[in-house]
């Protein structure tokens, strides 16, 4: 039925919700029953709630310190400790998922939930410190299936897993709009939270990350701590008059990344000779993204994909982003792979 165009016109199409997505490519995992569509529907909705408390958290009186330590020995900020409230609830009631790892908590969470196929690892909320002065912090997320049999308790084989297992990736950004972006092995797509409808709307389908870029995204205060290959790296950016960008907060510096292109970077140095970032739960999770958006991710040594875990919070040296940059950062690396040179 034809109706009046000059109605027509007042009626916008609102978009592809995350909803209507998952379901159109449901088809994707022709051994699923849904499960993992419930799985990113629970992500979404901790996400909503974790949001609206992050956009009003002047208001709420929920900024600054919570007086407790994480298993890092980081201070917790009173945000981390309700995010991390929120994703396990959300994640527990969804029922889709046996075991939880999280940067907030020491040991594997067992949910109870013994018929869920899947485990989460997350850091609830990275760069929370950046929230007081409203710099974008967010979520990241790796969703995994489970080695041990459906029916039983959790194992730490289901959670040690290296990162080309993922069934899933990603990661939401609460920062000048809130955004969900994540893979499940078919390309990456983001999708912008619109308010008065509570939903995830697509707004960046199939994303892929320049070839090339003259940004590059590392803390340059340790520059005396990295390796001469790092530092040969950065007089070249220094010599190209390339773009420092660096906000210390790893989501919005990867965000800006694979829009942009360009390469971030938090190598090895001498007072963190593994790095700072944590392999399971930021490493993985945004290197499978970075990877399905053409980009790289790597450690020095090899794909981050391909790290064989050892420990459940463990750390890596990471970097990743457009392969020409990341090519010409691995070239002065490879310079000095045979000699002794010093750190
Ligand atoms: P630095 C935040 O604490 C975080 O884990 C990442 O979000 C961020 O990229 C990094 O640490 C910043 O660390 O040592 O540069 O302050």
């Amino acid at each position: 039925m034809k109706h009046n165009p000059a109605i027509e016109k007042y009626v916008t199409s609102i978009g592809t919700t995350l909803d209507r997505f998952i379901s159109l490519r449901q088809q994707e995992f022709p051994y699923a029953k849904g499960e993992l569509s419930q799985l990113l529907r629970d992500i979404a909705l901790a996400a909503k709630v974790v949001n609206l408390q992050i956009t009003r958290s002047g208001l709420l009186g929920v900024e600054g310190l919570a007086g407790e330590q994480n298993v890092q020995g980081e201070d917790q900020q009173k945000l981390d400790v309700i995010a991390d409230i929120r994703f396990i609830r959300a994640l527990t009631r969804g029922q889709e998922v046996c075991a939880i790892i999280s940067e907030e908590d020491e040991g594997m969470i067992d949910t109870g939930n013994h018929d869920g196929k899947y485990i989460v690892a997350m850091d609830p909320l990275d760069g929370s410190s950046n929230i007081d002065c409203n710099i974008p912090v967010g979520t990241i997320f790796a969703i995994y299936r489970r080695k041990s049999p459906v029916g039983t308790p959790p194992t730490i084989e289901d959670v040690m897993q290296k990162g080309s297992q993922q069934a899933a990736g990603g990661y939401v950004m609460y920062g000048a709009s809130c955004m969900l972006v994540y893979t499940t092995g078919y390309g990456v797509n983001g999708f912008t939270y619109e308010y008065s409808l509570g939903e995830f709307i697509l707004s960046y389908p199939n994303i892929r990350i320049p070839e090339d870029s003259n940004i590059y995204s590392i803390n340059e205060g340790y520059t005396n701590q990295y390796t001469q290959g790092v530092k040969d790296f950065l007089a070249l950016c220094h010599e190209k008059k390339w773009k420092g960008r660096y906000t210390g907060s790893m989501v919005a510096d990867f965000h800006r990344t694979l829009l942009k292109g360009g390469i971030f970077l938090y190598p090895s140095s001498k007072d963190a000779p593994n790095g700072k970032l944590r392999l399971l739960y930021e490493c993985n999770p945004l290197s499978y993204v970075m990877e399905q958006a053409g980009g790289m991710a790597h450690n020095g040594v090899q794909r981050i994909l391909e790290i064989e875990p050892r420990d459940l919070h463990q750390r890596a040296p990471l970097v990743m982003g457009s392969p020409r940059m990341v090519e010409k950062l691995m070239q002065a690396i490879y310079k000095y792979a045979n000699t002794t040179e010093t750190k």
